[in-house]
């Protein structure tokens, strides 16, 4: 799904929005992530996709008996599920460009970076791919390589053929706040040797 900009002013509206990916599409709270986290937190996210878990939890010091906090990781792509965003599933292969842009309202002085995570895991594969150590998002209007980048696909062999395994994950941590965004996707299966021997 694509965020219009008539969508992002609402957004910026009605809420205190801090931080999310605005391209590539990203993870969005809908069914899947209400199975798992219950309503209290996607009623919350959707009124701000842009929130933060700190905020849940100070508005809601209790999620309900919907919150499953074994299947719900509010700190792994702030707990949305691939199950609501089957339809946005990028294909990549190593070495390919992906142009990210992220949409900063709040300027919270911290650190940030992108990463392909195992979902399965919530493990970083290999490094991050970018990262700004401790001046992400310090002014209003931050640089702008800090909001329009790219990263390079690495070689990730087959760990993420499935779709839903991994993520390019955008996280930002700036004054105890924590944001993440995630960009579902998959490489293709490399090809087995076997098949070139006689
Ligand atoms: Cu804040």
């Amino acid at each position: 799904m694509q965020l219009t900009v008539t969508a992002l002013l609402g957004l910026v509206a009605a809420a205190n929005a801090h931080g999310i990916v605005t391209s590539p599409a990203t993870r969005t709270p809908g069914k899947a992530t209400e199975a798992v986290c219950g309503k209290t937190m996607v009623d919350f996210y959707q009124a701000d996709n842009t929130s933060y878990p700190e905020a849940l939890f100070r508005a809601h010091p209790t999620l309900g008996s919907d919150y499953n906090p074994a299947k719900c990781n509010l700190y792994l792509c702030r707990g949305y599920q691939f199950g609501d965003n089957t339809a946005n599933v990028q294909s990549y292969k190593t070495g390919d460009v992906v142009d990210m842009s992220v949409f900063i309202r709040i300027p919270h002085k911290g650190y940030a970076n992108v990463s392909v995570v195992d979902t399965t895991t919530n493990s970083v594969i290999g490094t991050p791919l970018i990262s700004w150590p401790d001046n992400y998002a310090a002014t209003l209007n931050p640089p702008a390589n800090q909001t329009k980048f790219s990263v390079t696909i690495p070689a990730l062999g087959d760990r993420c053929t499935t779709a839903g395994t991994c993520v390019l994950q955008w996280y930002w941590l700036g004054q105890g706040q924590t944001y993440e965004s995630c960009v579902d996707f998959t490489t293709p299966k490399s090809m087995s040797m076997k098949l070139f021997k006689a």
